[in-house]
């Protein structure tokens, strides 16, 4: 008997099997106002975006991400909004699901069970999905491997990439995501995902530095199930536009992957 899968993981399950790999599209609420998030995430999801994500390394403000939902809701989203929660304020009960997490590099317990702990009751008595996600910081690593006390893997040791991704698997984790950092100058490089994705059956989340059609099409040749940019979409004056570029860079990326199949 397999685990009881809540019904946002069963659709990204099923998207992905559809389309071969899937966009979605990251929201930090310290970065964008509600009133901006809400016309980011709809014109997102009107070009293809599979879910929004919501969270950002040093949030401190349930409010400020409260907002930023409350404000995409009323803006008629019909896809998910799934939590990036960089610690237990990252937690809202306006959410659909949450990435439960654990950032599997950090040399600090808290990241690793503490704040899992702390917010594991909450998480249930609001009844949000829980998605189980081994997080992995890469390279760069941004704000997220500062705050997230991590030793991020060297770009060129993909071996110990797919090692900690192993190990998520085989503790059960249902997804595993390599993080360059928000913002990275490079992201993670196309044989870091090729050996990861190699070694996993899960499906396989990569972000951070993904800023064109290019390095989206080769993140996705590579292997990644699922791709997020922040960043890119937030900066973007042309929302619609940069998301159906991406959208059909992971088009490419999957041709170019079934090609060589
Ligand atoms: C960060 O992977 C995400 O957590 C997205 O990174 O902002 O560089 O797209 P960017």
């Amino acid at each position: 008997m397999g685990p009881k899968l809540g019904k946002v993981e069963r659709y990204l399950l099923e998207r992905i099997q559809g389309d071969g790999a899937i966009h979605m599209t990251l929201l930090d609420p310290e970065r964008v106002s509600p009133e901006e998030a809400a016309a980011i995430a709809k014109e997102a999801e009107e070009a293809g975006t599979s879910a929004i994500m919501v969270g950002g390394s040093t949030l401190a403000s349930t409010e400020e991400l409260d907002a930023v939902i409350l404000a995409m809701r009323e803006g008629g989203l019909s896809v998910p909004i799934i939590l990036f929660p960089n610690n237990v304020t990252g937690i809202s009960k306006h959410a659909d699901a949450i990435w439960f997490m654990s950032l599997l590099n950090s040399t600090d317990p808290y990241f690793l069970i503490g704040a899992q702990v702390l917010g594991a009751p909450l998480v249930r008595r609001l009844g949000l999905e829980a998605i189980p996600m081994g997080y992995i910081i890469i390279g760069y690593g941004g704000a997220a491997g500062i705050i997230g006390r991590a030793i991020p893997i060297p770009y060129e040791k993909p071996e110990i990439a797919a090692a900690y991704a192993m190990a998520a698997e085989c503790m059960g984790m249902r997804f595993v995501y390599l993080e360059a950092g928000s913002g990275a100058p490079r992201p993670v490089p196309e044989a870091m995902i090729a050996t990861v994705r190699r070694a996993i059956s899960i499906p396989l989340v990569v972000g951070g530095g993904l800023r064109d059609g290019e390095s989206v099409e080769k993140a996705v040749r590579a292997g990644a199930d699922i791709v997020v940019t922040g960043t890119a979409v937030e900066k973007s004056h042309r929302v619609g536009d940069k998301i159906r570029g991406f959208i059909s860079a992971i088009k490419r990326g999957i041709r170019a992957r079934l090609a060589r199949a």
